[in-house]
């Protein structure tokens, strides 16, 4: 008993009592982290091979509570002690909000979570006073490297095919991980991870600790959500059961009888558009978390499912509904301590609600065996037309192709899934009005 004690008096104030691993999902207590050695001749890990640093657990540390390696130097980061992967700081203090999503080859992913982090760098502080960063600049690479090229690129100006500023995803590759346990090896799928926290002007600023949350994004390729695609080996969709709130990717452009009314309305669709059932790629994923989170077949998941309709620029037309105002409204603090910060924005849900209204009966005459299958799946469904890129595209004659001016990029409506999903999930963290004031 008197160890336990002395353990938790040695927990820095802040500090959460479990840490979960965004990398293998495991939780374990912070006393447990292994160190990342930093002298160079220290390489060699078995977990991770020869050109990794060493992981360690410390037993000597400096002042200033960080350790020292056996060549005597400070060490920075930590690892977590089962995959040996690193674990960033911001998961020690922050609880984790695991956001997964998911959808078909093709559909939109990447260029919508690259829209969706881009614009929430400046919305969130800017009208709900949140501050959002990486809370790994290292590991959130890719994702920064997606965002500057569609959005800020050094040929901003020059028209470019569109399918040409983000790769497709590989199901291998530099966004995974891989990690030996003795015979088996593992590969994990990258995170991406933020630190999502209000500011002191923010109505609730004095909960900061919390309410601030450390957001974990995965960007799976398409072919990783389909059946047998998850194993021990590759078990590169499994954060979806630890997910609080789920993203599914529905593209209407692969829907055989969207692009015949799509090709009726006069919509630009590319010429060589691949066809593409999608509701088995919502099935399995609703049988894998099932599995995963031990939940029966007649049980609904307890989580929002926001279904996501990308490329809305495509097909608009379709949709009864003219572009809708950004889901957020200013209201007045009753108790800002001064007049410049009184004014904040507040998220407005019923509009959201009132679109996934829209959006659902579109879908009930078109596509409904998508919503028959997401209802069937989760208590709580929201669907939101998102796109990525705007309105600015052209048709390049030639080959057909979609093409844009990566300057002229304006994404519609791209945060609001995730808006919603942290009003849902994290109450407190996002101002939102919920009824017409
Ligand atoms: N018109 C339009 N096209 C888009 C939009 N977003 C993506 N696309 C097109 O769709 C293609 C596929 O988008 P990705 O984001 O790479 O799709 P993904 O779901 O990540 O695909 P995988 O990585 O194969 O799983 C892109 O090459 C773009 O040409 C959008 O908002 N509007
Ligand atoms: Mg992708
Ligand atoms: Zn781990």
């Amino acid at each position: 008993m008197a160890t336990a004690k002395t353990k938790q008096e040695w927990r820095p104030r802040g500090i959460l009592e479990r840490v979960t691993c965004p990398h293998c999902w495991e939780q374990f207590p912070p006393e447990k982290l292994l160190w990342i050695s930093e002298h160079s001749d220290l390489l060699g890990d078995q977990r991770l091979g020869p050109d990794h640093q060493t992981r360690f657990l410390p037993t000597r540390f400096n002042v200033a509570g960080e350790a020292l390696d056996v060549k005597g130097f400070v060490c920075h980061q930590l690892a977590c002690p089962h995959c040996h992967l690193s674990i960033p700081r911001s998961m020690l203090e922050m609880e984790p909000l695991f956001l997964s999503i998911f959808g078909a080859p093709a559909s939109g992913k990447s260029y919508f979570l690259a829209a969706m982090t881009w614009e929430l760098r400046k919305i969130l502080p800017l009208q709900f006073r949140v501050s959002f960063a990486d809370a790994d600049p290292v590991l959130n690479r890719s994702l920064n490297d997606y965002e500057e090229s569609v959005f800020s690129g050094s040929s901003a100006e020059e028209l470019v095919p569109l399918a040409s500023l983000i790769r497709k995803t590989e199901e291998q590759g530099e966004l995974y991980d891989t990690v030996s346990y003795g015979n088996q090896t593992v590969s994990y799928p990258r995170p991406f991870l933020f630190s999502v926290q209000p500011q002191t002007e923010h109505p609730n600023g004095d909960r900061r600790n919390t309410l601030s949350r450390t957001v974990c994004l995965y960007d799976n390729a398409g072919e990783s959500f389909q059946p047998g695609k998850d194993s021990a080996a590759a078990p590169v969709t499994r954060h979806m059961a630890h997910s609080s709130v789920l993203f599914f990717v529905f593209d209407p452009t692969q829907d055989s009888r969207f692009q015949r009314k799509m090709t009726d309305a006069g919509c630009g669709l590319e010429t060589a558009t691949r066809t593409m059932r999608q509701e088995p790629i919502l099935q399995e994923a609703a049988a894998r978390i099932r599995r995963y989170a031990g939940l029966r077949q007649s049980d609904k998941h307890n989580r929002p499912l926001v279904v996501i309709l990308t490329k809305f620029d495509s097909w608009w037309q379709l949709h009864s509904n003219d572009a809708a105002p950004n889901p957020w409204r200013e209201v007045r603090q009753p108790n800002a301590e001064d007049e410049a910060n009184a004014i904040i924005s507040a998220l407005d849900v019923s509009q959201i609600e009132t679109q996934s209204q829209l959006a659902r009966e579109m879908l009930l005459r078109i596509t409904p065996e998508i919503v028959t299958a997401a209802e069937g799946f989760a208590r709580e469904v929201i669907f939101i037309p998102v796109s990525s890129v705007g309105w600015n595209i052209e048709v390049d004659r030639r080959t057909g192709q979609q093409a844009i001016r990566p300057i002229e990029a304006q994404p519609y409506w791209v945060t609001a899934p995730f808006l919603y999903g942290l009003s849902r999930a994290a109450s407190g963290l996002i101002p939102s009005i919920t009824k017409r004031e």
